[in-house]
This record gives C-alpha cells, sequence and structure tokens, in this order.
C-alpha cells in the first residue's frame, strides 16, 4: 500500500517509520528533518529500535492509497488543500483536538477519526525516540461504520501497530480532548513534565478541566461521564509520566500551541460555564503572544 504521513513530526515520524516496515511510505515534513530522513534513513530508538527507509519531501506525492494526518491542528487546512493533490484513497486524521476531521473533509473524502496512544519525540533530524508502545483506534467520526476504516486498520496491523475499528469514536475523541484538556496547558504553563500533576494543585486544575470537557461533550450529546474523563486522565498521567507534553514543548521553544483545537474548542461548544477551560485558554494564549 502506498501511505502518505502528513506531518513528519514526532508521532507522524515514528508512525510513518513502523509503516515503512511494511508498506512504501513517504514521510511529508520539514527540513532539515525530511532531507536527513532522505539521506540516512530514519533511525527509530527507545521501545522499538530499527532503522526505516521511508521516502521523505516537502511536498506531496502524486498519489496515495492512505493518508495518515499527523499536523498540529492549526495546519490542518493547509494539509486538507495540500492532500487533495495526491486524492487518497482513504484520510485519516490522528491528531489532538476537535473539528479536524470536518476541516479535511472540505477537501478529502472519506475522512477518518483516529487516536494513537504510541509515545514519540524527535530527538534530532532523522532520530525519533518511540517512548512507549501504543494502539490505534479508528472509526467514523460522526460514529458508526465506514468500511474504509476497516481496510485502513488492516493496513496498520500488517505493520505491526495495534489498531481496532470501534463505532465509538466520537466519544474517544472527547475522551482524548478532556486528557489534553487537563495535561497540557497545566504542564504547559507550569513547565513541568506530566507526571507532576500527579499530586498537589496542579491536579485539582486538569482534574476540573476535564470534568469540565466531560460536561460539555454530554451537552453534544456524547455519552462520556465525568468520572470517565478522569479516569482516562489519571491513567495518561501515569503512563506518560516522564513525557513533556506538546503543548509545554512547543510553550518552551517559543511556538505556536493547539490551544484553540483543545481548551479552545472546549469554550467554543460549552452551553454551560466552564471556567477552568476558559481561564487556562487565556492564559495559554497571553504566554503565546508573549513568545
Ligand atoms: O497527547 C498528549 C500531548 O502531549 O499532546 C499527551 C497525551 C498529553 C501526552 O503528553
Amino acid at each position: 500500500m502506498d501511505i502518505v504521513v502528513f506531518g513528519a513530526g514526532s508521532l507522524g515520524s515514528l508512525v510513518g517509520g513502523l509503516c515503512a516496515r511494511e508498506h512504501r511510505v513517504t514521510l511529508v515534513g520539514r527540513d532539515p528533518h525530511v532531507a536527513a530522513v532522505r539521506e540516512s534513513g530514519l533511525a527509530v530508538e527507545g521501545t522499538v529500535e530499527f532503522t526505516a527507509h521511508p521516502d521523505a519531501r516537502t511536498t506531496v506525492p502524486d498519489r496515495a492509497d492512505l493518508a495518515l494526518v499527523t499536523v498540529k491542528s492549526f495546519d490542518t487546512p493547509e494539509a486538507g488543500r495540500t492532500l487533495a493533490d495526491c486524492k487518497p484513497s482513504i484520510t485519516c486524521s490522528l491528531q489532538n483536538g476537535l473539528g479536524n476531521e470536518d476541516t479535511l473533509d472540505t477537501h478529502l473524502d472519506p475522512v477518518l477519526a483516529g487516536t494513537c496512544t504510541y509515545g514519540a519525540r524527535l530527538l534530532e533530524p532523522g532520530r525519533v525516540a518511540c517512548m512507549g508502545l501504543g494502539e490505534v483506534a479508528l472509526g467514523a467520526p460522526d460514529g458508526g461504520h465506514l468500511a474504509a476504516a476497516e481496510r485502513a486498520a488492516a493496513a496498520l496491523r500488517a505493520a505491526g501497530i495495534e489498531t481496532s475499528v470501534t463505532r465509538e469514536m466520537p466519544e474517544r475523541l472527547w475522551r482524548k480532548l478532556a486528557v489534553n484538556a487537563g495535561i497540557n496547558p497545566t504542564t504547559a504553563l507550569a513547565g513541568v513534565s506530566n507526571g507532576v500533576l500527579a499530586d498537589g494543585p496542579l491536579y485539582e486544575i486538569a482534574s476540573e478541566a476535564a470534568r469540565e470537557t466531560a460536561r460539555v461533550a454530554r451537552e453534544q450529546d456524547v455519552d462520556l461521564a465525568e468520572r470517565e474523563a478522569v479516569a482516562a486522565l489519571d491513567s495518561v498521567i501515569a503512563a506518560t509520566a516522564d513525557n513533556t507534553s506538546s503543548m509545554a514543548e512547543d510553550i518552551q521553544n517559543g511556538r505556536r500551541t493547539e490551544i484553540d483545537a483543545i481548551n479552545g474548542a472546549v469554550v467554543e461548544r460549552a452551553e454551560s460555564s466552564v471556567p477552568v477551560n476558559r481561564t487556562l485558554a487565556a492564559l495559554v494564549r497571553a504566554r503565546e503572544h508573549a513568545g
């Protein structure tokens, strides 16, 4: 199968590298990373260790059977427009935040929603660390069955990636949103690793952000209990204790964050009051603007 991974950052490179053990993969990203991969291959280190040799470039190839989208949520409009040129038979978002599938759907069809629990870190151009084995869940963004999800899942499984197809993607996306709404802004603002949230005052803030997110999910007819959102938060904090969240890394490096698609998305959709998400979103935006 021809797979294009649009967004060769840490997660995209890891997933692309794993897929390249079985499929023809093109990683689309930025130099100097893609130049290093083209020249010497992609070294995957950590929980799994191998060198993969995907094609790597800054532009999309002519065609693709499957496109995996791993760019930051604010780059999704560009991903949709650019990927339309290679007419992928199936597109699947593996991104953080809400709304990515709708944005991709403007240009591509069918579009699947996906969640991925692999931990990844880009060490330097051409080298990515696998911080822990994970799994992928795929399905129709609005729930229900989509045959394309079975085909995409079969391709990922053939590459050794544990993948399930679910009819409950809305619940999964909101559960993941609750986790990100709790962990990402609190770790970014405090400048700490995920594990620091486990005890103390930051946990109260993170868990209240997750509870608010579950309440907003239910306002949108998505069945997510507050205790389920907090249980998901607890298990991700424990499983990623040593990791720096993507938002904390973005703030440390003076980059734009995904705040709009995470806490901003909760605030935007809320019918009730969500003071913790609103405050976290305002504080992270202020930090971004301060540079
Ligand atoms: O998805 C993540 C992120 O950092 O964006 C979590 C799950 C919080 C892991 O760090």
